[in-house]
């Protein structure tokens, strides 16, 4: 056997620029690079060999360990998953700096591979700069703390050991039911061991992504169920996309007449113009998608993992009568609820679903119903958007502006406050790849850190990052990374001087204005000061200006589609309306017990509420 002598770095690495992905006839790099921020830890061994690599996968330095992790995240799902990146770090600070990133990559599906630095193997020098000390069990270090948010874990503590553990997180990554991310810790010592490694090991490979089939059981359950239903609804969610199975899902709302409603993962699998589209659905859905839901007899689940701000927790389709069908790669998401599983890949399984349904169709009175529905939550869109000539606009009226300047190449990144929440039910898409919104995890700061993920996978596409203060002022570093590299983003700062949406939240749990806006929150006399987001963004390297109101910010807009370097919109607006038409009861947990009175009111409200929750 042929073998050839590397550091287990630089096999680690040699091994990830042999892996190759396939879709669709096209071959290309299964890591299209590597995020990294280097310190002690990891500069010395994996800094080493990915300097030798550079022409086959290219290292990229951000300026957060957290927010990079979150670029490549965001570059995977605007990829559908099949094109991914890893990021690495030092050890400690840098490390934990990945664990948030971690989970949103966990919770949202998404595959990540992270290469935390670790302490030394041998222990000699402990405690060494930035390790913890964990006084009962020297086997754990802070590393540890990815174990509950990686899909697969492993520390490797000697060279070997790549050759079992590095394909198997690379199967993990790719497995279309388990992927997420994949952290592989790397004790900074063994970074810089050698060892003679196979040659076979580093023999490029391509990988495809599986199309599970469905099981012909569940599959006659299923279609049993469907072509009893007269009132049929369809939730898409972001296995839809995932699946590339968008195309597919518009042949078969349309020849079946059902109604699609979407998840926050799932929106823009149908474009708006589409017969069957009715829009978000849940607590931030559209009127449409939301009665629907209330009067289907069988609801038809696709791709999506059914999580509360879909299902109105558990009140707003759910009782019984209801047939629920759910269509889903994962064994776990396909069990939720009670529904009846088709455990198999979405398009495939839409197809044989379709296959197996003959003439059958949606009853007409309910065809029509979907329709005027959809016809009157568009005229609500048009409504709540336009603009009124207020000086401080609400979050619709901008994203309205924003929406119109997106047009059919512009992809909208959000991911926490209350503009998801408004994007959800307002956001017109063009069909899949226009709306980017990071809701699994919901994570403040994601959003211009996504927006530079999601640039780098689609440079064709204008990307608009629609971000809040609170957000911004969080993470805004990889603006610099944005402008380093030459990746340009239009950023809208909304600049409602505070939390708006948890201030929101709390006055209708019952609470007083406390510690969410700014003028809610303990702070010097004159009050805090106003932040001037242009300027800060300019000190970034960016293009920036402030604009008051509607007409402005559509003017600066056509002028940020015009430049090419990143450029920020930094607008003030209103922190208290946000859009009442449309949405559906969001389980908050209220005080049983308070002195303040509102608060007991919005308890006995929310028992009311409760009523209605399926158990
Ligand atoms: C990392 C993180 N911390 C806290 C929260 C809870 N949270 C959700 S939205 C929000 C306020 C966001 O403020 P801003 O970005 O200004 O948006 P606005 O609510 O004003 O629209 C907070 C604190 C979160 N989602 N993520
Ligand atoms: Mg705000």
């Amino acid at each position: 056997m042929s073998t050839v002598r590397l550091t287990m770095a630089q096999a680690l690495v040699r091994y990830l620029a042999a892996q190759r992905i396939e879709h669709e006839g096209r071959e290309v790099p299964l890591f299209a690079g590597v995020f990294a921020i280097f310190g002690h830890g990891n500069v010395a061994g994996l800094g080493e060999a990915l300097y030798h690599v550079q022409d086959t996968l290219p290292t990229l330095r951000a300026h957060n360990e957290q927010t990079m992790a979150h670029a490549a995240i965001a570059f995977t799902k605007a990829h559908g998953r099949r094109q991914m990146m890893a990021a690495t770090s030092s050890i400690g600070p840098g490390a934990t700096n990945m664990v948030t990133a971690a989970a949103l990559a966990h919770a949202n599906r998404l595959p990540v591979l992270l290469l935390p630095g670790d302490t030394f193997a041998t222990r000699e020098p402990d405690p060494v700069l930035q390790q913890v000390e964990h006084f009962g069990d020297p086997t754990t270090t802070v590393n540890d703390c990815f174990r509950p948010v990686s899909r697969y874990f492993d520390r490797i503590t000697r060279p070997e050991q790549l050759l079992t553990s590095l394909p198997q997180a690379i199967a993990t990554l790719l497995d279309p039911e388990h992927c997420g991310p994949a952290t592989l810790a790397l004790p900074q010592d063994v970074q810089t061991f050698a060892y003679d490694y196979p040659e076979t090991f580093f023999v490029p490979r391509a990988h495809r992504i599986r199309r599970p089939q469905p099981d012909p059981r569940e599959l006659e359950a299923a279609i049993a169920a469907l072509a009893d239903a007269e009132r049929p609804l369809i939730i898409a969610g972001g296995g839809v996309h995932y699946a590339d199975a968008c195309a597919r899902l518009a042949d078969f709302a349309r020849a079946r007449g059902v109604p699609v409603a979407e998840t926050q993962a799932g929106k823009g699998a149908l474009p708006d113009g589409h017969p069957c589209a009715v829009g978000a659905i849940g607590v931030t859905g559209s009127e449409a998608a939301n009665r629907l839901a209330e009067q289907a007899d069988v609801v038809l689940a696709v791709g999506t993992r059914l999580q509360d701000f879909t299902t109105g927790s558990r009140a707003l389709f759910e009782r019984d009568g209801l047939t629920l069908v759910a269509l889903n790669v994962g064994r776990f998401d396909s069990q939720k609820h009670r529904a009846l599983p088709l455990i198999g890949d979405a398009r495939d399984g839409l197809t044989a679903l379709d296959a197996g349904l003959a003439e059958w169709r949606a009853s007409e009175a309910w065809r029509e119903r979907a329709g005027s529905l959809k016809r009157q939550w568009a005229e609500v869109v048009v409504r709540v958007t336009a603009a009124d000539g207020r000086e401080l606009p609400t979050d619709a009226q901008v994203i309205g502006a924003v929406n119109r300047q997106a047009g059919e190449d512009g992809t909208v990144v959000c991911a926490a406050g209350g503009l998801p929440g408004e994007l959800h039910k307002l956001w017109q898409c063009a069909g899949p790849g226009c709306y980017h919104v990071e809701y699994g995890y919901s994570c403040m700061g994601y959003e211009i850190a996504g927006g530079l993920g999601v640039k780098m996978a689609r440079p064709e596409r204008e990307v608009f990052v629609m971000v809040g203060d609170g957000s911004y002022l969080m993470h805004n570093s990889e603006l610099a990374t944005s402008v380093m590299l030459g990746h340009k983003l239009v950023v809208v700062v909304l600049d409602n001087r505070g939390f708006g949406c948890i201030n929101r939240l709390q006055q209708a749990t019952g609470g007083a204005g406390f510690n969410n806006l700014l003028a809610d929150c303990r702070s010097v006399p004159e009050g805090a000061p106003k932040t001037d987001f242009a300027a800060h963004a300019r000190a970034l390297g960016c293009l920036a200006e402030s604009v008051r109101g509607i007409a402005e910010l559509e003017q600066a807009l056509a002028r940020a589609r015009q430049a090419n370097g990143t450029y920020v919109i930094a607008l003030d607006t209103d922190p208290l309306p946000s859009t009442v038409e449309g949405g559906a009861w969001w389980d908050v947990a209220v005080p049983e017990v308070s002195e303040r009175e509102q608060v007991s009111q919005a308890y006995a409200g929310y028992c009311e509420a409760k009523q209605r929750q399926q158990r």
